[in-house]
Order: C-alpha cells, then sequence, then structure tokens
C-alpha cells in the first residue's frame, strides 16, 4: 500500500483522514524528514518537533484562507510536505527546490516569509487587524518558539495584541531550547509552569474538558465555563501572558494528535486573543536528535544509523569561526576587560568556546541582537572591552542601537561579523551581504576585512588597541589554512597591503575573495598587463594615500568584494577617487542589487550575481578596450559594476 503521504496534494487532504491515518502520516512524515534531510542537511531537529502540530493547523483551519506565520519559519518543513510542495521537497535548500523557510513567492499557503527570529508575532497582529478593518473572518494564528520569546519584536508585539484585535491565536512551541538551550528569565518561568508539580493533575483535568467539548454545535458555550475553570486551574503559573491581555490555555502535549486537534478547534470559536502553550521534542522520533538537540537544529548530511556526519576531509584549515572563538579565548588569558557577547549564536559563532574557557567573560543573551549591542554598550562605559559576535545578516537587527548607543557615544565595542558573504543553503534571509554599506556611513567606525584566518586575529588584536565602534566582517567556512602567527601582528590602521606591484591595472580586493582577485590579477597578466595587486584590508579608513597612488598611475583599478556593489568596497574607492578628482575607470566586482535565492553551493550564486574571476575579467578587459580606443577619456569616466534591477529571487 502507498503512503498517505503521497495523496496529500493540499491541506484539504489532510481533513479526509481518520485519526488511525494521521497516526501513520505523522510516521510518514518524519521519515521522509530523516530520509531527505540526512541527504541535504537542514533543520532537523525543529521539524521532527511540530509534526502533529502542522497536522493539527492543517485538520483544523483552513489554509490559505486562514493565515499560519511562523516565526523564524525553519520548522515549515512539514507545512511544506502538506503544502503541495511534496515532489520538490527532496530538493528543499538545494538548487531549483523549495527553501529552507517560508518564502512569500513560492507559495500561496506561504503568507509571511521569515529567516530572522521575533517578527511573527507582529506580522501576525497586522493580518488580524487588516482582517478586522476589512470585516473578514480569516483566522490568524502565529506559531512561535520558546526562545522567539526572548526576543524584543516579539515582546512589543505581545504588549500590543490585546488592546489591536479581539482574534489572534499565538501558539507557543516550547520544546526549551533555542538552538542552545534556551536563555534567561522568560526560559526559567516557561520552565516553572511546565515542571510545576500540579501540572501533571490540572492537564489531566484540561484533557477531559477538551475531550468533552463536542467536535461542533451550540453545546461548546455551556462548556466554556467549566472550560475556564479547568484553564484557570492551570493559571497558577501563568499569569504573564493574561496580564498581557491573552487567555493563556495549556500547557498541552504537542505531539498528542487528538488532543491538539481539540483544542485548536476549541480555539478557534473564541473571540479573544488566546496563547496556547504547546510541548513538543525537538528532534521527536529520532533519539539521536532528541538527545543532541543542538546539533540537529540544523544539520549537515548524516548517516541515519549513527547520526554522524561524513567525517571531515583531511587537511580542511580551520573554519574563520572557530579561529575566531580561539582567538577570543587566548586575548581572555592576558586581557581581563575583555568579554564577549552572543545573541543565541554560541555554536554557530564558535563562541560557546568562551564560554568553556572563561565562563564569566560570556554572555549570552537570547535571540536579542538590539539588547546584546547595547548591553555592551554600557559594559565599554565600565571600561570593558566587548566584543559582539553577531552574523552579519543577524546585526542588522540591531543597527540604531550600534548608532545612537555605540557610535554616537564614542564607546569600543568590537563587532565579529561572522557569515559575511553567502550562506547558500539558506538563502536571501542568511546572506550577509549590506554590513559594509550599512556600517561604513557611521561616523567614526573601523571596518576591516581579512583576507585569510591569521589575518583575522592579526585584525582582532588590532581592533583591542583602537576605539569606536569596529567591524571586523568574515565568512562562513573555512580559512585558507595559513599558520596562526604565536603573537598577533598589530595592522596600521587604514594602510592597505600591496602584495604586488603594477602598473597597468590596480587589483583592489577586501576580505577572503583573494582567490578570485590572484586569478584575476594571472589572467591579465597572462593578457601582457602589469597588474597590482592589493589587500585592501580597511574599508574605513580607506588608504587613500593607496587608491590615489594606483589612481594616477593605472589604465584600470578593478575592486572585489563579496556584498552588494551598492555602498560596497567598490564604491568607497569610488568615492575616494572623486574626492581626489581623479578620473579612472573602475571594475567593481561584487553582488548585483537583487535579493539572490538559495542554492546548493556558493559558487552557484557568485557565479550569476556577479562575484566571480570571469565577471572581474570581462569588466576590466572591456573597460582596458575603451581605454585603448580612447573612448573612455576623463570626461567619459565610466564605473562597471552589476546591473540594477529591482528584481526579487524567482
Ligand atoms: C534575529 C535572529 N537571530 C538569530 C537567529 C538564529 N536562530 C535561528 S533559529 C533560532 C532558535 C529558535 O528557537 P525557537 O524559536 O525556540 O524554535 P525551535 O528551533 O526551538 O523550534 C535561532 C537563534 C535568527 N534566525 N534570527
Amino acid at each position: 500500500m502507498g503512503r498517505y503521504l503521497d495523496m496529500i496534494n493540499s491541506p484539504v487532504d489532510v481533513k479526509l483522514l481518520s485519526a488511525e491515518q494521521l497516526t501513520t502520516l505523522a510516521k510518514e512524515i518524519r521519515e521522509e524528514l530523516i530520509t531527505v534531510l540526512s541527504k541535504s542537511g537542514g533543520h532537523l531537529g525543529p521539524n521532527l518537533g511540530v509534526v502533529e502540530l502542522t497536522i493539527a493547523l492543517h485538520r483544523v483551519f483552513e489554509s490559505p484562507k486562514d493565515r499560519f506565520v511562523w516565526d523564524v519559519s525553519h520548522q515549515v518543513y512539514v507545512h511544506k510536505l502538506l503544502t503541495g510542495r511534496r515532489q520538490v521537497f527532496h530538493k528543499i535548500r538545494q538548487t531549483g527546490g523549495p527553501m529552507g523557510f517560508a518564502f512569500r513567492s513560492e507559495s500561496p499557503y506561504d503568507c509571511f516569509g521569515a529567516g530572522h527570529a521575533g517578527t511573527a508575532l507582529s506580522a501576525a497582529l497586522g493580518m488580524a487587524v487588516g482582517r478586522d478593518r476589512a470585516k473578514t473572518d480569516e483566522n490568524v494564528i502565529a506559531i512561535c518558539g520558546d526562545a522567539a520569546f526572548t526576543n524584543g519584536v516579539t515582546l512589543e508585539a505581545l504588549n500590543n495584541v490585546a488592546h489591536s484585535t479581539k482574534k489572534l491565536l499565538v501558539i507557543l512551541n516550547d520544546n526549551e531550547w533555542s538552538i542552545a538551550k534556551n536563555v534567561g528569565a522568560i526560559a526559567n518561568y516557561l520552565n516553572r509552569i511546565t515542571t510545576n508539580p500540579r501540572y501533571n493533575r490540572l492537564h489531566k483535568d484540561f484533557r477531559s474538558f477538551i475531550e468533552r467539548i463536542p467536535r461542533v454545535g451550540p453545546d461548546l458555550v455551556h462548556l466554556e465555563g467549566k472550560m475556564e475553570e479547568a484553564v484557570k486551574g492551570l493559571l497558577l503559573p501563568s499569569m504573564i501572558f493574561e496580564e498581557f491581555g491573552l487567555r493563556y490555555l495549556g500547557p498541552i502535549d504537542g505531539h498528542d494528535q487528538q488532543m491538539l486537534i481539540d483544542t485548536l478547534t476549541y480555539c478557534k470559536t473564541q473571540n479573544e486573543p488566546i496563547l496556547l502553550h504547546v510541548l513538543t521534542k525537538k528532534g521527536k522520533g529520532y533519539e539521536i536528535a532528541v538527545d543532541d538537540p543542538q546539533t540537529f537544529h540544523g544539520c549537515g548530511p548524516f548517516d541515519i544509523a549513527t547520526g554522524k556526519s561524513p567525517a571531515k576531509k583531511e587537511g580542511v584549515p580551520p573554519n574563520y569561526q572557530d579561529v575566531f572563538a580561539a582567538a577570543m579565548v587566548r586575548f581572555c588569558e592576558k586581557n581581563a576587560k575583555l568579554v564577549g557577547i552572543t545573541a543565541a549564536m554560541p555554536s554557530g559563532t564558535s563562541l560557546g568556546a568562551l564560554e568553556k574557557a572563561h565562563p564569566d567573560r560570556y554572555f549570552d543573551v537570547g535571540i536579542a541582537e538590539e539588547h546584546a549591542v547595547t548591553f555592551a554598550a554600557g559594559m565599554a562605559t565600565m571600561g570593558f572591552q566587548p566584543v559582539c559576535a553577531i552574523y552579519s545578516t543577524f546585526l542588522q537587527r540591531a543597527y540604531d542601537c550600534i548608532i545612537h548607543d555605540v557610535a554616537l557615544q564614542n564607546l569600543d565595542v568590537i563587532f565579529c561579523m561572522d557569515r559575511a558573504g553567502l550562506s547558500a543553503n539558506d538563502g536571501p534571509t542568511h546572506h550577509g551581504v549590506f554590513d559594509i554599506a550599512y556600517a561604513r556611513c557611521i561616523p567614526g567606525a573601523i571596518l576591516m576585512a581579512p583576507h585569510n584566518e591569521d589575518e583575522l586575529v592579526d585584525m582582532m588584536w588590532t581592533a583591542l588597541q583602537n576605539h569606536g565602534p569596529i567591524f571586523i566582517r568574515y565568512p562562513r567556512g573555512a580559512g585558507e589554512g595559513v599558520p596562526i602567527k604565536a603573537q598577533p601582528e598589530l595592522i596600521p590602521v587604514g594602510k592597505a597591503e600591496v602584495l604586488q606591484h603594477g602598473t597597468d591595472v590596480a587589483v583592489f580586493f577586501y576580505g577572503a575573495v583573494s582567490k578570485i582577485a590572484k586569478e584575476t590579477v594571472a589572467a591579465l597578466q597572462a593578457d601582457g598587463l602589469s597588474v597590482a595587486l592589493i589587500n585592501a584590508r580597511f574599508c574605513k579608513p580607506i588608504d587613500v594615500a593607496t587608491v590615489e597612488k594606483y589612481g594616477r598611475i593605472s589604465k584600470v583599478i578593478c575592486t572585489i568584494e563579496e556584498h552588494v556593489l551598492m555602498g560596497g568596497f567598490g564604491s568607497a574607492v569610488l568615492e575616494t577617487l572623486h574626492d581626489l578628482n581623479i578620473t579612472i575607470p573602475v571594475a567593481r566586482v561584487g553582488y548585483a542589487d537583487k535579493f539572490m535565492e538559495h542554492a546548493s553551493t556558493n559558487k552557484e550564486i557568485q557565479d550569476k550575481y556577479g562575484l566571480s574571476t570571469a565577471a572581474g575579467l570581462t569588466k576590466t578587459r572591456e573597460l582596458l578596450a575603451e581605454v585603448a580606443a580612447g573612448t573612455t577619456s576623463p570626461q567619459q569616466f565610466r564605473v562597471l559594476g552589476a546591473a540594477t534591477a529591482n528584481a526579487r529571487p524567482a
């Protein structure tokens, strides 16, 4: 007999299955998740945890008319399987396959896209208010993890729910974990609810009430009073949500399919904001993932029998993030004022190593980038040297905190921006390609990017001897395998490193793109040209003297960076040349003015959106040809970047 899963072409089909068949469906979904993700990697644990919840949502509500708004939306794989994307699911996060997150243009069932945490409640509330204004009757359901409640945006939305709408369902999917163990007072509070000794008894009462509610009909109303009683009994430690004006229901077992269906059916009939507390287990159904929720939050390919990922190839250089963390540990030994701050990313940034080595120097503040930055500013006023280890993409959240709380007050905070560059499988929510643009305009800021992992350590060391907001960007993945010096080198601020002199073309590169730069140089030399190669090191202050020198002696300048061209390093070079009144054609190599989709590899995206040796050579040769033909005169000063268009990823 075939699988039920193969019969599900839309949520309508979920409604046709019996309770027993739903149990089988849940099992099949888990098998599908484990099989597919063992090959492609992805957010296994979170999705295994929401199988019953997602089935129940589709069973009870009418998606896409009813709106499911998923926080972060890394847990939408089951939703994708049930909403017409089953046949392409095996290509999730791969080129041409579905995204690993909800994405509005991918499906009408994805009513709100995400990838960053904390947005679901605000967006859902906006939808609910829109519905109220339009006098329509769709249900809006926000599905938020317990860690989403450590996020300021969620709490800001919570503050607004009760006076904004009478009907909104907020599901708190509580599995006690963020990527690492959830932290802070809210995590403790939720833990107090679920470990309350009265919970088990009250949970039974709640269950019996829910079970006695007729599935449909007027009797519901009569039962409501009793329901209230039962629920009130559960309220003792749970008043916080009630104080915000939401009715609190739960906690209920998030793997009890019928209980979920009955409770959601009840919630659907209610005309008040409700917070339904659902307890789930990350990794449910795959013991290896249950036992190691952090690894299986988001994993690479693995062996199903052992849970092990393929052994790292011999001789692969260490990742930038590990080099960063090792340097933090090392520097903390000598520098009593140094502290490291992460916003819920101890494994992603590797700052967890600092917690192990020097727990008193380590702060995980939860998914709270704004707080992380202003907290760092506060510590800086007390003479500490905080390092915020935050992905380039997530630091976007804290922009005003950087300007208003750090830069304007001239405080010494170092931003180590991991994942500056592409995050291929994740896609547009996670590509860190805007940070040069957003940081460079900040007065007093210093911006640097290392071209290898040893230079990362030098830059961290240099940052510690300097002042104001300092931004160091480095990419995901392995460095170049260069040895890390025992004593890091102090780099003169604002000084580029000229690796090779030349007089026809000057290739300036910023950050870990030296491979493309070197290939470009080699190819141009093969054309018979004299080519300079310059490791820019700093985007701000930019090395004006070196830009001036090569601007005056070269025929063409080529800039290479892993960032959008608009507002990036090449723009900084152009502005510098302009201010010096030097007119020289500039070939800028970097990303087009577009949101870039996900793909199986970075290389595919880089080739498509303009960061490649081929793109650099084409642009540079074109400009050289114009110079030779005399069609580019100082008056016709040309800049070749990528075409700009407002196209969105398909
Ligand atoms: C603004 C922001 N910071 C950090 C992250 C990285 N991140 C992705 S999922 C996640 C944990 C989410 O935990 P929770 O909401 O409880 O969902 P669960 O995975 O436990 O189901 C974090 C920190 C992010 N997506 N967005």
